[in-house]
């Protein structure tokens, strides 16, 4: 099979010396839902899950934990040190006025605002998804795509930027170098996106990450996941958006998406099936692809389950990630040290609000 320049310069991000010969033979590694590892797994995702959602409040949930504690003698202690830093304290930098006023300034403060419809609102409630639309023209992508090919090239085998193997991978974009002139910027502040953000998470939100991911062909599957360590009932705290930057097809590795799975308060590691752990490599009833042109965004409820699925055709898939969470729990980027003098300097009080940094 001849390659294509440009896939080749992914193989040493992707840890890879050549591509398949058979780009649709399913290739990843075994989740083996009767492990012992799976099961440690699947009870640990449970009594997060099931302390989480005893209560609506951080008193709640901490009294809960101290139960959980209690009543378990044998109480696993991961889930104490998993839990911890979203209960013991809030992790908002700045207060929370400041979201408020930057919502203000930008039209999103009310719930009744009109940048999404009400259709679109609804599908998000409901689906737990929503397509935004095209909103990066033909010369954006272009001068995207060029960015990251030249990035992968260069940074993918940093430690940092090495991800599961077949996935050419950078972390930090937007705030990273790679975005010191704003080719980026749309990814995390385009009024579209914030919006959706907003109707999901309420006033009270921040940019908390962003990578981009781009699957090499014959790979790319991921289990099916949610961006959040255990089920989430109520409030949701986590949004992802995945932003196209060449087109997805039901061949290439389009996202999963399982609608409506945000609203069940329960995450697929601590599911059962048949009185064993989901099987997280299996398809799940009801999944559907997220399929779009290039240069269209997707945003999802992160607690919706979802996850890569395996490039099967001989060009690359693009896409950069961009996450947003609650203003008070913790941040998946260290933005006040990640953030890059030149993307410092550009902002103004409305994005330094969003990015949560003075
Ligand atoms: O890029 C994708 O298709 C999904 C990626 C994803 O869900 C993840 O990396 O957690």
């Amino acid at each position: 099979m001849e390659v294509h320049r440009v896939v080749s310069k992914y193989f040493n991000a992707a840890q890879i010396e050549r591509l398949p010969l058979d780009l649709s033979a399913p290739r990843y590694e075994p989740s083996e839902p009767g492990s012992e590892a799976r099961r440690i797994r699947y009870q640990r995702c449970r009594a997060a899950t099931a302390i989480w959602n005893a209560a609506d409040t951080r008193a709640g949930r901490l009294q809960a934990l101290k139960n959980y504690q209690t009543e378990n003698t044998l109480a696993d202690t991961s889930v104490v040190e998993l839990m911890g830093p979203f209960l013991n304290k809030t992790s908002n930098r700045l207060p929370l006025t400041e979201i408020e006023d930057a919502l203000k300034q930008l039209g999103l403060h009310s719930e009744h605002n009109t940048v999404l419809s009400r259709s679109e609102k609804d599908k998000l409630d409901q689906e737990g998804y929503l397509n935004l639309g095209q909103l990066l023209n033909e010369e954006q992508l272009v001068q995207m795509r060029r960015r990251y090919d030249i990035a992968i090239e260069r940074d993918g085998n940093k430690p940092e930027n090495i991800g599961t193997r077949g996935i050419g991978r950078l972390i930090d974009t937007v705030v990273g170098p790679i975005n010191s002139d704003g080719l980026l910027d749309s990814i995390f502040l385009h009024p579209r996106l914030l919006a959706a953000v907003r109707h999901i998470l309420g006033t009270h939100f921040k940019f908390i990450g962003s990578n981009y991911h781009c699957a090499l062909p014959g790979y790319g599957h991921q289990g099916i996941h949610a961006d959040f360590l255990w089920g989430v009932k109520g409030a949701p705290l986590v949004v992802n958006a995945v932003w196209l930057i060449d087109g997805f097809t039901a061949e290439n590795g389009a996202t999963r998406v399982v609608p409506g799975t945000h609203r069940s308060g329960m995450h697929p590691t601590g599911d059962l099936v048949r009185g064993k752990p989901r099987d997280l490599n299996g398809s799940v009833e009801g999944e559907i692809k997220l399929t779009g042109a290039a240069g269209c965004c997707f945003v999802y409820n992160a607690h919706l389950w979802h996850g890569g699925t395996q490039n099967c055709t001989s060009k690359l898939r693009r896409a950069q990630h961009c996450f947003f969470g609650h203003s008070e729990i913790p941040s998946s980027t260290d933005v006040p040290h990640a953030i890059e003098k030149n993307v410092y300097s550009r902002m103004g009080q409305i994005e330094r609000a969003i990015l949560d940094i003075r």
